[in-house]
């Protein structure tokens, strides 16, 4: 069990936050997460993708919202913990940043 985590302070939404809103990643209207859609090149690709996160997910216990059809996901994140984001979002969705994808 991790130690309780509180809400992403205003700096830090200045500091870390912004810069993934630049990077692909947008603000849920009706409530504090961050969602982005993706389109892959093909299935093969999506099954990789998501089997990346699953494993960044299983270290860090912080686990993401997602659908997949096709060849489209659509991922969102934030803490239930703390009815919001926090830092553990922000470190998923760097990860995800991180990675080479095969996107159309
Ligand atoms: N994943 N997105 C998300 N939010 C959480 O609050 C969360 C989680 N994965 C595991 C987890 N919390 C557990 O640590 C707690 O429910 C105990």
């Amino acid at each position: 069990l991790q130690p309780a985590v509180s809400k992403l302070t205003d700096e830090e939404r200045n500091t870390l936050l912004q810069p993934l809103l630049k990077n692909g990643w947008n603000l849920c209207p009706d409530q504090d997460a961050c969602y982005r859609e993706f389109d892959f090149n093909s299935f093969t690709s999506v099954m990789g993708f998501l089997t990346l996160v699953s494993f960044k997910a299983e270290k860090l216990d912080h686990h993401p919202e997602w659908t997949n059809k096709h060849t489209h996901v659509y991922m969102k994140w934030s803490t239930h913990d703390a009815n919001g984001l926090t830092k553990r979002d922000i470190s998923m969705m760097n990860y995800i940043n991180s990675l080479k994808l095969d996107l159309k």
